[in-house]
């Protein structure tokens, strides 16, 4: 096997792992393996988030529409694979699509399937990290646009870094710019406990994938079955953590190094963070953003934001 012993994945790993509590980044969960245990949760009775958000957006598509107007460039952060998109494009009739996704592969195949299904739409797939500065397509450039960034992906940021991407979103969509965003509630924390660690071991399993993607890919020697998956709620911060733990003392190579782990220590894999309605104002405030509305469910599981940037203001 090749070891790519300088890509961003081993650099990650190394350095993740030879700090104190040891982590390794969430971005690494999606292999093509973690992406399909990630639609698996999706699914799961105990993952509430998904349907919720699919019934808000069936629910409120057309108040949506009534904030963000029709007619706009639609920009969604992270490809659009899900059920969530073409109901956002049914209300708000854009004048083209652009999805932007890290994964080519991933990417092209939700185009393409957008594209079929709406004949006429322009669709302009972007393959790009949204998380780092890059550009839209020049035939959409200076027309209004419309981001979507539905999921509560942004709960996977830390507070700083979620207020640093929602600004690189607002500078990227430009004067006047609607966004429409879904962002997960803080909730009872045995729901929320529950649906991190679901009791099929789905999110287990998806957690697990993790360091199993290091074995195959890193030329990693970490015993699987001496790991186990921690979901656990932390009040202070408000925030779910994903953990695993080391089920007794142990030694692996990974990237061509060695770790050594004491029994109950943990690799920190993923946050959650949960937001309660005056927190996610204050969140688009801080990135620059207007919040206009806000919905949630009956349950208050989770919130569905519409939220404008500035119109172009003349400096004196
Ligand atoms: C992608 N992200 C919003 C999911 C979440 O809920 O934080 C990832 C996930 N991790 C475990 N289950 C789902």
């Amino acid at each position: 096997m090749t070891v790519v012993a300088d890509s961003d994945f081993a650099r990650a790993v190394v350095a993740g792992l030879s700090q104190t509590p040891k982590v390794i980044p969430a971005r690494f969960f999606y292999d093509r393996r973690g992406s399909e245990l990630f639609e698996a949760i999706t699914a799961l009775p105990e993952y509430y988030p998904t349907r919720t958000e699919v019934g808000l957006l069936e629910r409120h598509g057309t108040d949506v529409a009534r904030l963000t107007g029709k007619g706009r460039v639609v920009v969604e952060f992270g490809s659009g694979s899900s059920a969530k998109t073409p109901l956002l494009l049914a209300r708000v009739d854009p004048s083209a699509y652009v999805p932007v996704d890290i994964s080519e592969g991933f990417l092209r195949d939700s185009a393409a399937a957008l594209a079929d299904a709406h004949p006429g739409l322009d669709v302009l797939p972007v393959a790009a990290d949204f998380t780092r500065a890059f550009r839209l397509p020049d035939p959409v450039a200076g027309r209004p646009m419309l981001g979507f960034f539905p999921g509560s992906t942004i709960g996977n940021l830390d507070h700083a870094g979620a207020v640093d991407l929602l600004r690189a979103f607002r500078a990227t969509l430009g004067a006047d710019a609607r966004l429409v965003i879904g962002i997960d509630t803080r909730k009872n924390p045995r729901l929320l406990e529950a649906a991190y660690d679901d009791a099929a071991g789905v999110t287990a399993r998806f957690n697990l994938n993790l360091l199993a993607r290091v074995n195959r890919e890193l030329g990693g020697t970490a015993p699987l079955d001496a790991f186990e998956h921690r979901a656990v709620w932390n009040d202070l911060v408000g925030r779910i953590e994903m953990h695993l733990v080391a089920t007794r003392d142990l030694e692996f190579a990974a990237a061509g190094r060695r770790f050594a782990m004491r029994a109950g220590e943990t690799i920190h894999t993923e946050n959650s963070h949960k937001y309660r309605p005056e927190e996610a104002r204050l969140l688009a405030r801080a990135s620059g953003w207007e919040p206009l509305a806000a919905w949630t469910d009956a349950q208050a599981l989770f919130a569905l934001h519409v939220w404008a940037a500035p119109p172009e203001q003349l400096a004196p």
